[in-house]
């Protein structure tokens, strides 16, 4: 048995919205009491978190006066020193208010998107007076019940005018800050605009400033719309657009339920932990995530610990994979190459192609071959299951 006690190398990050998550659902009310920032931090700092994140209002409530926002802004940065904990990301609430029912950077009123912006820059210079060197966007409110009241493509142009002005602002203050975008498809709106991480790394594209802004894929978010999360997530690492990661968990055709990581589908877990390790991942490994409701606090540490626990077991889980001689050698069979192709693989030339055109192929022998993935999957199974 391994130390699955989590490290500082690890990046372990929580938002004070997940520990400090009071249990309120569409259906009930509060099950536990609040607790202040510099308390969550200090509850982190016991669970063994390397950092803590949060949206401008979880730190700073929306009509805090100047004196209560500078003792809260005192007391959070007191529990980071005495911690240790660090303040990887921050982001903005552009969701809880009522001015921000329809939208908020593609609200159909421009005062609300005048605010939203305005609210995103003092948002970004709170994120960089405490650290924070990523910034998430996830636009919660940024969709639609009914088409009938907005564009689509008007949508996707005030998003893009909304970004552009704020990677000019960020280039103007000289911050060292990188934008990642989250997806999710659906909820609180009826439909969400840029519904996946593939989405995103679309409009990225068409951004003035591309290469300041990347991905915070979530677990839940691109299960709700039935894809598989790790091949989001790699198409993000492969495009170098992996800034941030949001891990929890969740079951299919649900609403957005943020579950403990790996609490539900612990093979797409083992694969997505094995996907970052494997890659060497330097980002944090944040968990969007929050206890069930029938929890107090010292479930809402087994949650946390649950949730760097799982990955530290995946993790060892995937270097045991790795390691695995059976495996390897059905992985050598699987992947054998006589080099034959060789000669019209990769780039195009004319020759090439001349050649390929003219090559016979014994296609039922090449379609009998059998490919032993049962077996690869079913070892795999038993590494997860400990039997290996
Ligand atoms: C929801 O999954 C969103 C918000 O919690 C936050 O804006 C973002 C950062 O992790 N995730
Ligand atoms: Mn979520
Ligand atoms: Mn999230």
């Amino acid at each position: 048995m391994s130390d699955y006690t989590p490290k500082p190398e690890n990046k372990f990050t929580f938002g004070l919205w997940t520990v400090g998550n009071v249990g309120r659902d569409p259906f009930g009310g509060p099950v536990r009491d609040a607790k202040s920032p510099a308390e969550l931090v200090r509850l982190l700092g016991e669970v063994g978190a390397y950092g803590v994140n949060f949206h401008d209002n979880d730190l700073i409530p929306i009509d805090a006066t100047p004196a209560e926002r500078d003792s809260i802004l005192k007391e959070f940065k007191k529990a980071l020193a005495d911690t240790g904990l660090v303040v990887p990301m921050a982001t903005t609430n552009l969701f809880s208010e009522p001015i921000f029912k329809d939208g908020a950077f593609t609200s159909n009123d421009p005062k609300v998107r005048a605010y939203a912006l305005q609210k995103t820059m003092n948002s970004i210079d709170l994120g960089v007076e405490l650290g924070a060197g990523i910034y998430v966007f996830w636009g919660g409110r940024e969709g639609t019940e009914t088409d009938a009241t907005k564009d689509p493509i008007t949508a996707i142009k005030r998003s893009r005018e909304a970004m552009n002005f704020l990677c000019e602002y960020v280039k103007d203050q000289k911050y060292d800050l990188k934008f990642a975008l989250e997806a999710k498809p659906n909820e609180p709106r009826g439909d969400i605009y840029n519904s996946t991480t593939g989405h995103m790394l679309a409009f990225i594209n068409t951004l003035d400033h591309p290469e300041m802004v990347g991905v915070n894929p979530e677990v839940a978010h691109e299960h709700m719309a039935g894809l598989n999360f790790v091949h989001g997530v790699a198409q993000a690492m492969e495009s170098g657009k992996l800034f941030h990661i949001d891990l929890n968990d969740q079951a299919f055709g649900r609403y957005d339920q943020d579950f403990r990581f790996g609490a539900v589908n612990l093979k797409s877990a083992f694969f997505l932990v094995k996907l970052l390790e494997d890659n060497k991942y330097d980002s944090s490994r944040h968990f969007d995530a929050h206890a069930y409701r029938t929890e107090d606090y010292e479930g809402v540490k087994d949650f946390a610990c649950g949730c760097m626990r799982t990955y530290l077991i995946l993790k060892e889980k995937a270097a045991q994979w790795n390691a695995d001689q059976e495996i390897q050698s059905v992985l050598a069979e699987i992947n054998a190459d006589d080099g034959s192709m060789n000669q019209y693989l990769g780039k195009y030339s004319a020759e090439k192609a001349n050649a390929l055109k003219s090559q016979a192929f014994d296609r039922p022998a090449i379609a009998g071959r059998g490919l032993k993935y049962e077996k690869l999957d079913q070892l795999t199974v038993e590494v997860l299951l400990g039997v290996r």
